[in-house]
């Protein structure tokens, strides 16, 4: 008998094992390809941003063909192209700039590709050229860091000189860090954007801008107003080299919040970090899944995001993630 149920039990179990080995066959049959058009590697935030995708890709079983635009719109439309011709299933790719994309996204639209968008916006009048728009509200970002120094300054007289290192000319983070400050800030005479140039979000780019600044406007600069930590981290070289003490004679801004970006507010030479999160391949990856299962997707996911003063950091470092 009990030879009997043994030899039962193991038929059962190699029938099982079949079955599992069948449908993951089957499973593998029906993996999604996903072709993804980055950016570039311009930042700490864009690698921790590239590291998220890839790995959130293979944790979900994707198959991920990248790309990296070096930071050229060209480069971006030629590898969405080239995965509408290869036919993979969904298109995702973090839009360098804001303006340019109709054509490319009426060709996938064509070809039936379902596009979503990470981190950055593309401003066209036909919202259904993309599926969903997954990132940062960065409009939100400027105003929060807009409401820091409205608080900061809120007892001294002014003029506030602000010298702002842009993000990359007509990108999403650069249009909307600049407005949401601007939007803060309008109505308060006493803060003036005294110089305002592109740094492309770069350390060597922010060193670069910073040197002029420092030349032209020496002292009268108050705030530093930087649109991410590598270009606030290249400022910050350029203020020193300058006898400018970055965190004590001017107010540095920054914003995505990086682990460079903590190191450099616990040496008092960040003054606040405007968060923005780049581990967007988990959310990324699961809206794919659902594209492709036909299921509905909200048309814009938010990332939470808060603000760290320099003072918080020393205690938040150890649980940053980027
Ligand atoms: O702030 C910057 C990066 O698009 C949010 O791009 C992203 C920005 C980020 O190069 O560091």
């Amino acid at each position: 008998m009990r030879l009997i149920s043994r030899l039962a039990l193991g038929t059962l179990v190699s029938t099982a094992m079949t079955f599992a080995a069948g449908t993951s066959a089957s499973a593998q049959e029906k993996q999604i390809t996903l072709g993804f058009s980055q950016v570039g590697a311009e930042s700490a935030w864009r690698t921790a941003n590239t590291v998220s995708v890839k790995s959130a890709a293979k944790d979900a079983g994707i198959n991920l063909k990248f790309s990296d635009a070096q930071q050229k719109q060209e480069n971006q439309i030629r590898a969405i192209r080239s995965f509408i011709a290869q036919k993979v299933n969904v298109i995702a790719f973090s839009p360098v700039v804001e303006s340019g994309w109709e054509p490319v996204l009426n060709e996938a639209k064509a070809a039936h590709i379902p596009v979503i968008l990470t981190d950055r916006a593309v401003d066209v009048k036909d919202t259904s050229l993309y599926v969903t728009m997954i990132g940062s509200d960065f409009l939100e970002e400027g105003r929060r860091a807009g409401r820091w120094l409205e608080e900061r300054y809120k007892n001294e007289p002014g003029p506030i000189n602000i010298a702002e290192l842009q993000g990359t000319v007509g990108s999403a983070p650069a249009n909307d860090r600049h407005a949401g400050l601007m939007e803060v800030v309008k109505n308060d005479p006493k803060f003036k954007i005294i110089a305002s140039q592109s740094g492309d979000f770069t350390l060597a780019g922010g060193k670069q801008v910073m040197e002029a600044f420092a030349k032209t406007y020496g002292k009268q600069i108050n705030v530093v107003y930087a649109h991410n930590d590598d270009m606030a981290l290249g400022a910050i070289q350029a203020m020193e080299e300058a006898g400018i003490k970055p965190g004590k004679d001017v107010t540095v801004v920054s914003f995505d919040a990086t682990k460079g970006g903590f190191e450099a507010m616990i040496a008092g030479k960040i003054n606040v970090d405007v968060e923005c999160s780049p581990l967007l391949g988990p959310q990324l990856m699961s809206a794919v899944k659902d594209v492709v299962a036909g299921k509905q997707v909200p048309k814009r996911i938010v990332t939470n995001e808060t603000v760290f003063p320099m003072n918080v950091a020393a205690q938040t470092l150890p649980s940053r993630k980027y």
